[in-house]
């Protein structure tokens, strides 16, 4: 079979508000920005994106699950149930699929709750405390890893 050339972006909870509070730690921009800039990014290498954000755990698992279908790969933000979801980090490695995790704030130098991630070990691809931009590098280093070259 051959590579599908799409890729899902995962959006965990709380992250429909970004652009709305906290500024200082998220920066300005909104999901909605966060998803164009991860569209153009996988659409230079020739991909397109599906994302989903939900607030709710079982939504984004029954989403990871649909992505074996069609998918080549999953950028995930969890939010907070980055911390605390052995459910989301079993449906990541249960797909069998390329994962790179993004954090828009460096999660090592918050709160200490904050520096164990459930993803990280399931995960490829590691973009920690660059901004909304991070989403972008993590695309470009999850399609290094799916086709096996830099310039992919
Ligand atoms: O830095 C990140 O990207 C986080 O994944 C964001 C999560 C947080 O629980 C993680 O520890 C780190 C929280 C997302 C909440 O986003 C908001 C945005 C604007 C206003 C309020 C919350």
């Amino acid at each position: 079979m051959t590579t599908p050339r799409r890729l899902l972006l995962v959006n965990g909870p709380n992250l429909n508000l970004l652009g709305t509070r906290q500024p200082e730690i998220y920066g300005r921009d909104t999901l909605a920005d966060v998803e164009r800039l991860t569209a153009d990014a996988a659409g230079r290498h020739g991909i397109e994106v599906r994302a989903v954000q939900s607030n709710h755990e079982g939504v984004l698992i029954d989403a990871i699950h649909a992505a074996r279908l069609d998918c080549a790969g999953i950028v995930i933000n969890a939010g907070g149930l980055t911390h605390t979801s052995v459910a989301l980090r079993d449906a990541l490695a249960s797909v069998d699929l390329p994962v790179a995790e993004v954090h828009i704030s460096n999660i090592k130098e918050r709160e200490e709750f904050r520096h164990f991630s459930f993803i990280e070990d399931v995960a490829v691809v590691h973009v920690v405390g660059e901004g909304v931009p991070g989403y972008a590098r993590a695309v470009d280093l999850l399609v290094e890893v799916i086709t096996g070259s830099a310039d992919g």
